[in-house]
């Protein structure tokens, strides 16, 4: 990535962590300092991607076979990379992406049980060489997220799992995001908001 092109900032975390509530709050911090910021999400960003996100959220009487969801993440996620993100980046703007492949390792890998090697031969496919400059993975204790989640009206496809399924999830999340303590940057999302928030601006300010 050339200093005219923007950055790419992934936001991931498992149930209740509460992405969408600071992913305001990065956009506001971001916005105040000028940057032209896309938000977007995964899977989705795109009409196409978003109806296989419609898809994939559905419950549905059909057992959905996981290297079927595997895929459909992975034919979404072309699509809106190619579409959306890259010539946003390219234009110079930031990309702000609320999930993208770390999902596919924690939920396809650690919470269905497929393998990192399989994820990574699409990866390589879909992305090349491509991968976000910053990811910041909000780390929450399982029942505590689920209880936050519960206050929703409608559990989707993923939200209806047992809690055994967010426990794998967060053990691979835990695993990724030692493969590279750069990119990625942890965040206690069990604290109070305003804790999760100064963590998270601090996270920015070094990044800058
Ligand atoms: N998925 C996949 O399997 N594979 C993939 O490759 C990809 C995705 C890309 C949809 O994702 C599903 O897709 C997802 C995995 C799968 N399924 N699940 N589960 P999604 O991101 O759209 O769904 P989500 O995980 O439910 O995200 P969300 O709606 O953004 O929820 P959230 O992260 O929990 O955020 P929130 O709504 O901001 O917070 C939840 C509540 O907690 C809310 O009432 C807040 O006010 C509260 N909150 C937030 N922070 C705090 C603190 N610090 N203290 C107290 N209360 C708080």
């Amino acid at each position: 990535m050339n200093d005219t092109q923007g950055k790419f900032i992934t936001i991931e975390g498992s149930e209740g962590v509460g992405k969408s509530t600071n992913i305001s709050f990065i956009k506001d911090y971001l916005e105040e300092k000028n940057i032209e910021l896309l938000i977007t999400r995964e899977p989705g960003g795109t009409p196409l991607a978003e109806e296989i996100r419609e898809l994939l959220l559905q419950k549905r009487s059909e057992n959905i076979d996981e290297t079927a969801e595997l895929l459909m993440m992975f034919a979404a996620r072309a699509q809106h990379l190619n579409t959306v993100i890259l010539p946003a980046i390219d234009a110079g703007k930031w990309v702000l992406c609320d999930r993208f492949t770390d999902s596919t390792y924690a939920y396809q890998g650690g919470g269905r049980g497929l393998s990192w090697q399989l994820i990574e031969r699409l990866e390589e496919t879909v992305q090349q060489e491509l991968q976000p400059d910053l990811t910041l993975y909000l780390d929450i204790d399982v029942k505590l997220g689920l209880a936050r989640a519960s206050k929703r009206a409608e559990l989707d496809r993923f939200e209806s799992e047992e809690i055994d399924f967010f426990e794998r999830v967060r053990t691979a999340y835990l695993t990724r995001v030692k493969t590279d303590t750069k990119r990625y940057q942890v965040i206690d999302a069990g604290q109070d908001l305003q804790l999760v928030q100064a963590d998270i601006t601090h996270v920015l300010e070094s990044f800058f």
